[in-house]
């Protein structure tokens, strides 16, 4: 059946996204449920490539990242979608799974939403599952929650969905935005490329468990998300940029009251988030938000990126500072 369609092999390309709107807390540990919407732009930069290719007689899949086999923990959870994946396709095919990650991963720079946004996508094609770009998206979802938004290009929302709908109810689709007008760019100020020290899976448990201010922080991302949305549509970046600080600031408060806190902002994450205040106090609209990792990222205007990128670059020394623009969706390559 399969290898009639689709040869059993197939090859996707998605891109990391960052969110405006955080998603930080889980209310479904095993099905990936949000505890609150989310919404994100996708990047023009880092991609991930995954090759997924059906092999009839093996007996374990193959996996590996940047030609070296995957182990442990990571490995385990791209069988665990892969189990998911043959569940639903009726298959019991091992495959053979090559990622190509442009990006540090375990770093807070979303490899892991490029990652299983490639996977689904690659998967669900080598295994001749017919499925939209709301059903990859919900796919995606189970390998990694952020995942689900790097289906679609430049802005996606993620539904938390309700529990009445459980897995079919929690999916991303597109924001429609005028990108020309809103004219964004992200400044990506990488001051530390290294894997973190608390995995952002725990650390969101930890923070939903123990933290006091969880509660008044996933309430008013509602209201944040209604106003990102309304500052969306208005194309307007300075609005866009403020809501998006101060939902990803309340993020980390959160963080810092779990017991034990999880602090994943450093001194040069500090010393970034003076310097985008200084070049709002010098009329530059700058705006950082930060996830699970000390990396900023500094949103602000196409024109504005490069005099953004040299201040920022100013401020950690020796730390890499990339530009992105909003990105496209994934796609299946030809092979
Ligand atoms: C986000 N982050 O919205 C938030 C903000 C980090 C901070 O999604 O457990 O790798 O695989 O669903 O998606 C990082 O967490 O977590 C993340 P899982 P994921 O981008």
């Amino acid at each position: 059946g399969v290898e009639h369609r689709t040869g059993g092999s197939a090859t996707a390309v998605a891109h990391p996204n960052i969110a405006l709107i955080k998603y930080w807390g889980k209310r479904d540990e095993q099905l990936l449920l949000p505890r609150t919407d989310s919404l994100s732009m996708t990047l023009d930069i880092f991609p991930t490539t995954t090759r997924v290719r059906l092999v009839p007689e093996a007996e374990h899949d193959e996996v590996s990242l940047g030609g070296a086999p995957l182990e442990g923990e990571a490995r385990r959870r791209v069988v665990a979608f892969l189990d998911l994946v043959r569940e639903r396709a009726g298959s019991d095919r091992r495959a053979v799974v090559e990622t190509e990650n442009t990006v540090p991963t375990g770093a807070g720079l979303a490899s892991s939403a490029s990652g299983f946004a490639a996977l689904a996508m690659a998967a669900a094609a080598a295994y001749g599952l017919d499925q939209d770009a709301t059903a990859l998206s919900r796919l995606a979802r189970r390998g990694s929650g952020s995942a689900s938004r790097s289906i679609f290009g430049d802005f996606a929302i993620w539904h938390a969905g309700t529990d009445e709908d459980g897995d079919l109810g929690s999916y991303a689709e597109p924001v429609p935005v005028d990108v020309g007008e809103l004219d964004p760019a992200l400044v990506i100020a990488v001051v530390n490329a290294g894997p973190k020290a608390v995995s952002s899976r725990e650390a969101m448990r930890r923070t939903v468990d123990t933290s006091p201010l969880y509660e008044p922080w996933a309430v008013s991302s509602k209201d944040d998300l209604a106003d990102m949305r309304e500052a969306l549509r208005r194309a307007d970046l300075e609005a866009v940029g403020e809501i998006a600080e101060r939902n990803a600031l309340g993020m980390h408060a959160t963080m810092l009251a779990a017991r034990p806190a999880v602090r994943y902002l450093s001194a040069p994450t500090l010393t970034v988030l003076d310097s985008v205040l200084q070049l709002r106090r010098d009329g530059v609209p700058a705006y950082a938000t930060m996830d699970a990792g000390p990396n900023v990222k500094v949103l602000c205007r196409r024109a504005d990126a490069e005099r953004v990128a040299g201040v920022v670059r100013g401020a950690v020394p020796g730390g890499a500072v990339h530009i992105a623009g909003p990105g496209p969706g994934a796609r299946l390559l030809d092979e």
